[in-house]
C-alpha cells in the first residue's frame, strides 16, 4: 500500500479532456486543401498517424513516407512548408473549437472541481499547441480557466514529444511533488508510456482512435470519467506500490 497521498492530477488534453482528434483531422485536411497539396487523410489513415505525436511531426512523417519527390524539396523548403501547413491547420482547429465543435468529455469538469475543492493541484501535460488548449478551456471553463492549473506543459514547453516523458517531468517539477503524489489522466499509449516513464500512475480513458492501444501498464482503464470521483481515484492510488 502507498504511503504517498494523492496531491495532484495531471491531465492530457487531446482524447482526455475532450475527444478532439476528429476536429484536428478536419483541420489538417483543410490546410492541405488550402495549400493545394491534394492530400486527404481519412479516419483509418489518421488513426495510424496518431502513433506519431505532434501535428508537425505527423505531417513530416506522412510526407516522408508517401512522397518520393520529397528528395527534390530542400530541408528549408520542407520545414517551411510543414510549418505553414501547421499554422493553417492550427488556425482552422482554433476556429472550429471557438464555434463549439468540441466539448469536454463526461466527468472531466466534475473531477476537476472535486479535486480543487479538496485542495489538490491540477496540471496539464499535452503535445498540442498552447492556442488549442486556450480555445478549448476558455470555451468550457471561462476566461479565467488558467487559474485552475498550477502548471501547463505543452508543445511550447516540451519540444520532445510523447512517448518521451519530458512534459510530465516538467509538470511534476512545477508542482513541487514526487511522481508518487500525482496521477496522470491519458487516452493513448504514447501518453501512457510518457507518464509511466515519468513514474506516474495513469488512468486511461480511451477514444475510438486509441481503443486498440496497449494499456497493460495503466492503473485503470475506464470508458470515461463520468463514474470516477476523487475518492475512487484515492482508492486506486493507494493500491499503487511506491
Ligand atoms: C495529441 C497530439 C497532438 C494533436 C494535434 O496531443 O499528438 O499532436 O493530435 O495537435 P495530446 P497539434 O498529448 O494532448 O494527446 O497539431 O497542435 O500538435
Ligand atoms: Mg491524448
Amino acid at each position: 500500500m502507498s504511503e504517498a497521498t494523492l496531491q495532484a492530477l495531471i491531465f492530457d488534453v487531446d482524447g482526455t479532456l475532450a475527444d478532439t482528434e476528429r476536429v484536428h483531422l478536419a483541420a489538417f485536411n483543410h490546410a492541405f486543401a488550402e495549400m493545394g497539396l491534394g492530400w486527404v487523410w481519412d479516419e483509418a489513415l489518421y488513426t495510424r498517424l496518431l502513433d506519431i505525436s505532434g501535428g508537425k511531426e505527423r505531417i513530416s512523417h506522412h510526407w516522408k513516407s508517401t512522397r518520393a519527390d520529397i528528395r527534390e524539396v530542400g530541408a528549408m523548403a520542407l520545414s517551411d512548408t510543414v510549418n505553414r501547413l501547421h499554422e493553417l491547420k492550427t488556425a482552422a482547429y482554433e476556429a472550429a473549437v471557438n464555434d463549439g465543435a468540441v466539448s469536454l468529455r463526461p466527468g472531466v469538469l466534475n473531477l476537476m472541481d472535486d479535486a480543487l475543492a479538496q485542495g489538490l493541484q491540477l496540471a496539464i501535460a499535452t503535445t498540442t499547441s498552447p492556442v488549442n488548449i486556450a480555445a478549448l478551456l476558455r470555451r468550457a471553463i471561462g476566461p479565467d480557466w488558467r487559474l485552475n492549473f498550477t502548471a501547463i506543459g505543452d508543445a511550447s514547453t516540451a519540444p520532445i514529444k510523447k512517448p518521451h516523458p519530458q512534459v510530465y517531468l516538467q509538470m511534476v517539477a512545477a508542482l513541487h511533488l514526487r511522481p508518487a503524489e500525482c496521477i496522470a489522466l491519458e487516452d493513448s499509449s504514447n501518453g501512457l508510456r510518457a507518464a509511466t516513464a515519468a513514474g506516474l500512475a495513469t488512468v486511461i480513458t480511451p477514444t475510438r482512435y486509441t481503443a486498440h492501444h496497449d494499456f497493460a501498464a495503466a492503473l485503470r482503464v475506464v470508458p470515461d470519467l463520468s463514474h470516477v470521483n476523487l475518492s475512487q481515484l484515492r482508492h486506486w492510488h493507494a493500491e499503487t506500490p511506491h
